[in-house]
């Protein structure tokens, strides 16, 4: 496989209209972080973007439970998701918004090039209206009964006590969330994107060309979006909050934000290069970059066959080489859900369990929902913190460093003569570098992830079989070697971590006095002898049953 020349990685852009949880976290945001550390630990050109989607009927809906402005609301989110992203180290090279006026612009300047290129089609149709408020309806302010399951409060969209996807037209009783009242039907004209006629483009494109590079459930996903028809979409609405649609005829419309979110990607690239005195287009334009947008699999149809349509329409840019979406994660056996406050939110962990962000990393990189749902629950959570973590990577690590302080005052002792354990053990070190490098380069991160945590026991075993405490005063070369051997571990370690452990990653850096260290320095990392270490930190800490149960109090 070539070596791209560049990537551009997209992570989902959370919509600001509240606070994030893990389920949020574990799909598209961590992996994307593992992917982008990886990347620029091998010294690969990546920028890695992301921001807020601060338009659609979900932001001046939370307005009007919060009794307040829909400019509020997202002034209001938007810092926070970001700041909770930065503590967790998700390390975007940007944290744009699709409010800024950058945005607006890119977003109208597509529209209006699609438009004129006869891309776009409209048509007149009715669409409930609610005469108290002159107000279109989104299908979101509309409630009535659903047709299915009888439950009164379904939704114009979906009913959430049966999870059935609904129309407007299918409720049983509509009436209006702003006023009551029961809508009329009205005449609106809109702007639409005609899916069908890409249909063999999309089948070459996804069914045949990525048919194998993709993610099966990704792949499984569209053929059968394409195989139930395509149809033209909407791609703008009659609301006040958005992008306005950038023509005389388009008055008093805003486009899709669905439509509009994904060119935050773009606009969010533009404000990096301004930032950073770059060229932003060979991210966008060059067949040389490798676009690769981590979703979750709500999120499939919209970055795989509507956005690559919008590209391809407009032209000059690339479609995505792949869309790893993840599956769902639940919480102790059920959906995680913001409405019943059924989640762990991100920042109560960031309070709660202050210096223990890689834990968190950790765990939902274990348990990753890569290929189908997964469960969080508290419990596993602590074993995995306590019997891996701990246990494991940080008890080798505890042991040499103090070993190295207390026989030779934190200078890396020499390698002597090898036994043919040690050069096993050399030998396999070797491995790793590219073992979890390649894993991390298919998308398969849990794989990557029990690589590294081999490599920790590899160490552990190493010293609990060769047991250099016992042999100090007896054979002083031996021991030399054994800890230099182990330390060689824990340096590679400190570099193969990075991805998924950043800050312990760090930590480790700062005790061994590594810095400026490349992915495959891993392979046989050579701590130069002489070189003083610093004083053991914990890396981890071990979580009490008292803890683990106050969070699930906490939960119910
Ligand atoms: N805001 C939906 C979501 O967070 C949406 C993603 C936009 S990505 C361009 O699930
Ligand atoms: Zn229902």
């Amino acid at each position: 496989m070539n070596t791209p020349k560049r990537y551009l990685i997209t992570a989902a852009l959370p919509y600001a209209n509240g606070l994030k949880h893990i389920g949020h976290l574990a799909g598209a945001y961590l992996p994307a972080d593992i992917y982008v550390r990886y990347l620029k630990a091998q010294k690969r050109d990546v920028v890695f973007v992301c921001g807020s989607d601060e338009h659609g009927t979900a932001i001046p809906i939370q307005a009007t439970k919060e009794g307040t402005t829909a400019q509020a609301i997202i002034d209001k989110y938007h810092p926070i998701i970001e700041q909770n992203f930065k503590d967790l180290g998700i390390e975007f090279d940007i944290y744009h918004r699709t409010s800024d006026p950058l945005h607006h612009e890119t977003a109208s300047a597509f529209f209006k090039d699609l438009e004129a290129k006869g891309d776009l089609e409209t048509k007149t149709s009715e669409q409930y209206f609610d005469e108290a408020t002159s107000t279109f309806l989104a299908d979101r302010y509309i409630k009535g009964t659903c047709p299915n399951c009888s439950h009164p409060e379904a939704y114009g969209d979906q009913c959430e006590k049966c999870g059935k996807s609904l129309s407007p037209e299918e409720l049983i009783n509509p009436v209006s969330t702003l006023s009551g009242q029961a809508p009329i039907k009205k005449e609106t004209t809109h702007w639409y994107l005609p899916l069908n006629k890409h249909e063999d483009f999309l089948r070459q494109w996804i069914l045949n060309d990525h048919a194998k590079d993709w993610r099966a459930a990704v792949v499984g996903q569209c053929k059968s979006w394409i195989d139930g028809g395509l149809l033209p979409r909407a791609v703008t609405r009659d609301l006040d909050w958005g992008v306005k649609v950038p023509l005389a005829s388009g008055a008093g419309k805003v486009l899709y934000v669905w439509f509009d979110a994904p060119i935050g990607y773009i606009s969010a690239t533009k404000q990096w290069a301004l930032n950073n005195g770059k060229d932003w287009t060979p991210y966008w334009n060059d067949k040389e970059t490798k676009l690769v947008h981590f979703i979750g699999k709500d999120n499939i149809v919209f970055h795989c066959i509507i956005f690559p349509i919008i590209l391809k329409a407009h032209g000059g840019y690339i479609l995505p080489s792949n869309v790893p979406a993840n599956s769902f994660l639940n919480l102790e056996g059920e959906k995680l859900s913001t409405s019943r406050n059924w989640a762990i939110w991100l920042h109560e962990y960031l309070e709660d369990f202050k210096g223990q962000e890689d834990s968190l990393r950790y765990v939902l990189c274990a348990t990753a929902p890569e290929s189908k749902d997964t469960d969080f629950t508290w419990k596993d959570f602590q074993a995995r913190n306590n019997n891996e973590l701990v246990a494991i990577f940080g008890n080798f690590i505890n042991r040499v460093i103090v070993l190295t302080n207390k026989y030779w005052d934190g200078i890396v002792p020499p390698q002597n003569d090898l036994e043919d354990y040690d050069k096993e053990v050399l030998e396999k070190l070797k491995e790793f570098p590219e073992k979890i490098g390649s894993s991390i380069e298919k998308f398969r991160f849990r794989e990557a992830l029990q690589e590294l945590i081999g490599l920790a026991r590899l160490g552990n075993k190493y010293l609990a079989d060769t047991e250099p405490w016992k042999l100090k005063k007896i054979n002083e070369k031996r021991t030399e070697t054994i800890i230099h051997i182990s330390l060689q571990i824990a340096a590679s370690l400190s570099i193969l971590s990075h991805p998924f452990l950043p800050f312990s990653s760090k930590k480790l850096k700062d005790m061994l006095n590594l810095n400026d260290v490349n992915w495959d320095d891993a392979k046989n990392y050579n701590l130069c002898i002489g070189k003083q270490i610093n004083k053991a930190e914990l890396l981890f800490s071990k979580i009490e049953d008292e803890t683990i149960e106050k969070q699930i109090k906490k939960l119910k």
